[in-house]
């Protein structure tokens, strides 16, 4: 079981200051009026890595909307993970200059993360991981990041995310079992060793204590011995988060010593590929962080879905309110953003569909008009009143089981259509699920019936989770009947 899995469930459970001049070596042009230095995406989670024709549409993108900043940390490409100690060969070096010159070319600045540390106590786990105290893969370690320098990345991050805690016995011989110091002792060596061979050099860390607000010994080490110049990131309260407070942020910048770079888990879906879990777009707005959040953190870098064009609007939204925090309104911004959305020619149709997918930890009651339309249908006393309330559900379904043929004409960007697909299928079928219990409810005959078992069974079959309230519905129907 991946770290990240435990961490999650304990979440379900419960269901300006800084100026360019801060960030001195950045390539990138800031805008004077945004709030924060640092705005992006950190391509940060577990799960099929972006190519590098999605990474490069979306600089593209963020240039666009005003976002300066990539960092490139896909857990699962080997190159950043498991295989950290092995050089890129020739050719996807090649590949890598590409990626860089792509994301200069939109003045983007390009952040490297290495991840050198595994999760567990397997014997593959430990040999993988970097023994910190060891000159040798110091080395190893400083020579990815000479490569990669070569290819022009100037910023580095080194992550600890996730990471087993237990030292191996060459570094409990010189930290015991104070991991925070070994790692901190590491990083400090790494920003000394670089900074003579490129005075550009700037490193970020992330450490294994990434999120939460209550001191430790890991955050003590971390503030007396790194060195102030590393940037430190922090998730927030939690992995996940409904809500971010500036009192928070200066609550972690006192615990780091610093401003922390807020690295937001949202619009990440990656924990819904989780075997025990059904996969959801996350496509509502961003919600829930102070108008004032950005005074006091350096930075906000926010981890998007595995789909890469769907993960556009909700990231419209944050670039949104990075843009603006203090007029920021998340409903009202993203109808403005549905409008926006690239490849998008008819923003009511995909409205229809994208609020199917706003449920969220920010918004655990998302914006689907069918919740509000069933219950108005359970609830109604009179019988005309039942009798409009079934009409207004009857047309909703009717639009929804006709979305999968009519939404796709209406999208050009058929990269995103792909993306979508498996859960656009599923609410057509969900809107003809609907149909056939109104029928139930109207004429319940046993042919009737069977049509509407026969569809809920087919819905269950699927892994994607869209629409939950119309299968409830289905459901409810069939168990009546
Ligand atoms: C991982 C991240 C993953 C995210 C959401 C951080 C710092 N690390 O719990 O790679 O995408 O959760 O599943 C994480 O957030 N750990």
């Amino acid at each position: 079981m991946r770290g990240y899995r435990r961490l999650i469930a304990g979440v379900f459970a419960f269901g300006t200051a800084c100026v360019a001049s801060s960030f001195p070596h950045t390539p990138v042009a800031l805008a004077s009026s945004a709030p924060v230095a640092i705005r992006g995406i950190i391509e940060g989670f577990y799960g099929p890595p972006w190519t590098n024709q999605e990474r490069i549409g979306l600089f593209q993108f963020m240039q666009r909307e005003n976002l300066n900043t990539y960092v490139y940390a896909p857990k699962d490409d080997p190159y950043q993970r498991v295989d950290w100690r092995a050089p890129y060969p020739a050719a996807r070096l090649a590949q890598m200059k590409a990626l860089v010159s792509a994301a200069q070319r939109d003045r983007v600045q390009f952040v490297y993360s290495i991840s050198p540390g595994m999760t567990g106590t397997s014997a593959s786990a430990m040999q993988e991981s970097i023994t910190y105290s060891s000159p040798s893969d110091r080395k190893t370690l400083e020579a990815k990041i000479n490569q990669l320098r070569s290819v022009g990345v100037h910023t580095f991050m080194l992550s600890f995310d996730d990471i087993e805690t237990t030292l191996k016995p060459a570094d409990e011989k010189v930290y015991g079992a104070n991991y925070a110091k070994a790692q901190m002792a590491l990083a400090n060596q790494i920003l000394s060793d670089e900074r003579k061979l490129d005075p550009r050099f700037q490193l970020w860390l992330t450490p294994t204590s990434y999120y939460g607000l209550i001191d430790g010994p890991y955050w003590q080490t971390l503030r007396s011995t790194l060195s102030p110049t590393i940037q430190v990131i922090w998730t927030g309260k939690w992995v996940l988060n409904a809500t971010i407070t500036s009192e928070q942020a200066q609550t972690i910048t006192r615990l780091l010593g610093r401003k922390p770079i807020l690295w937001d888990n949202y619009p990440v879906n990656d924990y819904t590929y989780d075997p025990n879990m059904s996969h959801q777009l996350m496509m509502g707005p961003l919600q829930g962080r102070d108008p004032s959040l950005l005074n006091h953190v350096s930075g906000y870098i926010s981890n998007p879905m595995l789909q890469p064009e769907a993960s556009k609007l909700a990231l419209t939204t944050i670039a949104d309110y990075l843009r603006n925090p203090g007029s920021y309104e998340p409903k009202e911004d993203w109808l403005k953003s549905i409008a926006k959305m690239p490849g998008v020619t008819n923003a009511a149709l995909f409205e229809t569909f994208a609020e199917f997918n706003t449920t969220s930890v920010l918004n655990p009651t998302g914006y689907a008009p069918t919740t509000a339309m069933i219950s108005a249908f359970w609830g109604a006393a009179a019988k005309s009143q039942r009798a409009s309330a079934e009409n207004r559900l009857r047309a909703e379904f009717r639009t929804l089981a006709k979305l999968p043929a009519t939404l796709p004409p209406t999208i050009s960007d058929k990269e995103l259509l792909r993306e979508i697909q498996p859960w656009l299928t599923k609410l057509g079928e969900e809107g003809q699920g609907g149909l056939d219990a109104l029928n139930v409810i109207d004429q319940p005959t046993e042919s009737n019936k069977q049509v509407l078992v026969k569809q809920i069974r087919l819905v269950n079959a699927s892994p994607y989770e869209i629409g939950s309230d119309i299968v409830a519905f289905m459901q409810k129907v069939a168990n009546r009947s």
